[in-house]
């Protein structure tokens, strides 16, 4: 019998960007200060390569109460704001950031790095000096691929905030669009796989149509992200969907499926995924192992980011 703990290591040849948890960790060692400094620099660094997709307005609406707030406050005030934030400290600021979804945390950010850029919000000192330890995090932020870098500055924003409930609390997030019309829908062709589940996945995933998504998964089916633990059973998964995989693009190029033991089936998938924060400005180099069960259903998928490009044309046996 397949347990999680056995599943997740199907296709243990992938090699994920390890990269990205060890600069996370190295990065959380850092003062408020550095890291609100190092986030502005990348930031800053990373802008004149790529833009970032200002937040649509019924995202926003929700952190709109705090950003005025914060607006209204003197640079002093604004800036020991940031670094409660970063600090983790419990204010009702702290708060109300920690219970909302990742991509509202994202657009708070993004609308206050136009603001600091405007000068309408405290920014960084001029001048300021990062830490040793701090610039040679920011050297190996600068160093890794692009995709790697969104997901760090994405690690960075996601952990600030003071949450009581360590994650378990309701989550406050933007609207579900709808799923996109079947006729609108752009199919995708994976080199190698012809499995309808797993096409159905990639299709159904790209057309925000959730609601038929989970239906390919077993009740006490798993989905990991990178970096992530998996996320068991099907509730929890749709909660996810719908939370944090809005408008995603997934463009799988080629896999390969094998038999596993029990009847199970395992596939897996290389390719690019784009966010719609970057749009086509960045793929992110991507694989997905399937384990389904002998009736095609979904026991486990894993999304890995790949540590580098080669990383798409690897399905030695
Ligand atoms: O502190 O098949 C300032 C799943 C300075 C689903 C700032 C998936 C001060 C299943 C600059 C103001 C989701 C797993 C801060 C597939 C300061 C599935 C601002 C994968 C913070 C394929 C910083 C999807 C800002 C993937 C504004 C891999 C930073 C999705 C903004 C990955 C950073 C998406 C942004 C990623 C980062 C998105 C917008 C990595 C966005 C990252």
């Amino acid at each position: 019998m397949f347990t999680l703990e056995r599943a997740s290591k199907i296709f243990p040849e992938t090699l994920a960007a390890d990269v990205v948890p060890a600069v996370t960790a190295r990065y959380r060692l850092l003062s408020a200060e550095d890291q609100l400094a190092l986030i502005w620099y990348a930031y800053l660094e990373m802008g004149r390569t790529i833009t970032v997709a200002a937040p649509g307005a019924a995202r926003m609406q929700f952190a709109e109460p705090v950003l005025q707030q914060i607006r209204g406050m003197s640079f002093a005030e604004q800036s020991q704001v940031m670094c409660d934030l970063a600090n983790r400290v419990d204010t009702t600021i702290g708060r109300t950031y920690a219970a909302w979804s990742v991509n509202i945390k994202l657009g708070f950010w993004y609308q206050l790095g136009e603001w600091m850029a405007a000068g309408l919000v405290a920014p960084i000192p001029e001048g300021y000096q990062l830490s040793a330890n701090a610039s040679a995090v920011l050297n190996s932020v600068k160093q890794v691929e692009q995709g790697q870098q969104i997901t760090l500055l994405r690690n960075f924003v996601v952990d600030m905030g003071y949450d009581p409930q360590k994650g378990e609390g309701q989550r406050v997030m933007e609207p579900v669009v709808a799923p996109t019309p079947e006729e609108l829908r752009k199919k995708v062709f994976i080199e190698g796989v012809i499995n309808p589940t797993v096409v159905s996945y990639m299709d159904q995933l790209n057309a925000n149509d959730f609601d038929n998504l989970i239906e390919l998964f077993l009740p006490d089916g798993a989905l990991q992200p990178p970096f992530q633990k998996p996320i068991v059973g099907r509730d929890a998964i749709l909660r996810f969907f719908r939370e944090d995989c809005q408008n995603l693009r997934l463009l799988p190029e080629r896999g390969f499926a094998e038999p596993a033991d029990d009847g199970f089936t395992q596939i897996k998938v290389t390719g690019k995924v784009q966010t719609p924060w970057f749009g086509a400005g960045i793929g992110m180099n991507v694989a997905w192992r399937f384990l389904l069960n002998p009736e095609g259903k979904i026991y486990f998928v894993a999304i890995d980011l790949l540590a580098s490009p080669a990383e798409l044309l690897k399905f030695a046996r």
